[in-house]
């Protein structure tokens, strides 16, 4: 992914709210709107309690897309599967702390596999859970609601981590790029921008149900 939009921010459509009845349109049409990048979510029904998104979707859209996709794995011992998104060209994936023991050798494994490493964050997972392992990352999804649905509330006592997730982007061997996921509805994304996050994960609090997708993505891009 990378920040040549004019306003330097982020977008990335969560496929997992995407109408799968016409997924070639839906990927063309938010291409064409402008998306930076999509956002595929996968779930297993234990780490979460949902299931989405599984390998044949992710392999369709991966070979289909022509911007970056990123893979946010919230399954049990992610560091198992890691291998298979890279395979299928995935840019990012996204591996939680909380459901794997040995995470830093999963950050390190993806980024030897030859794509970039993220770790995502549950909301109530504490900065200073994650911070051994940041300079391991080359991004970091701050979850703001529990993960597992759309359509979720936004949590607010996340915001201090935010903040600070933003403030230690680049502190010591630090070099990643904070994205926001959950709820990212407008009144958000500005409240976010001003913290300094530039990056987020659209789904139905401001892009899908919205109407034309170009539209909502240019006024989400001018916030
Ligand atoms: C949720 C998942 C997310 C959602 C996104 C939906 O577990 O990781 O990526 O798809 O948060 O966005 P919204 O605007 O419906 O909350
Ligand atoms: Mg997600």
């Amino acid at each position: 992914m990378s920040a040549t939009k004019a306003t330097n921010k982020l977008l990335l459509p969560s496929m997992m709210c995407a109408d799968f009845g016409c997924l070639r349109d839906e990927v063309a049409a938010l291409e064409a709107a402008g998306a930076d990048g999509l956002h595929l979510d996968l779930m297993d029904g234990a780490f979460v309690p949902n299931y989405g998104m599984g390998l044949q979707d992710i392999a369709w859209i991966c070979g289909n897309a022509t911007v970056p996709c990123d893979v946010h794995m919230m399954v049990e011992r992610p560091g198992r599967y890691v291998h298979k998104f890279v395979e299928l060209g995935a840019r990012v994936v996204y591996v939680h702390p909380e459901a794997d023991p040995h995470v830093a050798r999963t950050l390190a494994t993806i980024r030897e596999l030859g794509a970039k490493a993220g770790v995502a964050l549950n909301p109530g997972t504490s900065f200073a859970t994650v911070e051994p392992v940041l300079p391991l990352c080359d991004y970091v999804l701050a979850m703001t609601v529990n993960p597992g649905f759309a359509g979720q509330r936004w949590l607010d006592f996340v915001n201090p981590k935010l903040e600070r997730l933003v403030e230690a982007s680049h502190e010591g061997d630090n070099a990643y790029e904070v994205v926001v996921d959950g709820n990212c509805s407008p009144e958000r994304i500005a409240q976010a921008s001003a913290m300094g996050v530039r990056s987020f994960v659209l789904g139905t609090a401001s892009l899908f149900g919205h109407g034309d997708y170009a539209q909502s993505m240019a006024k989400l891009r001018a916030l």
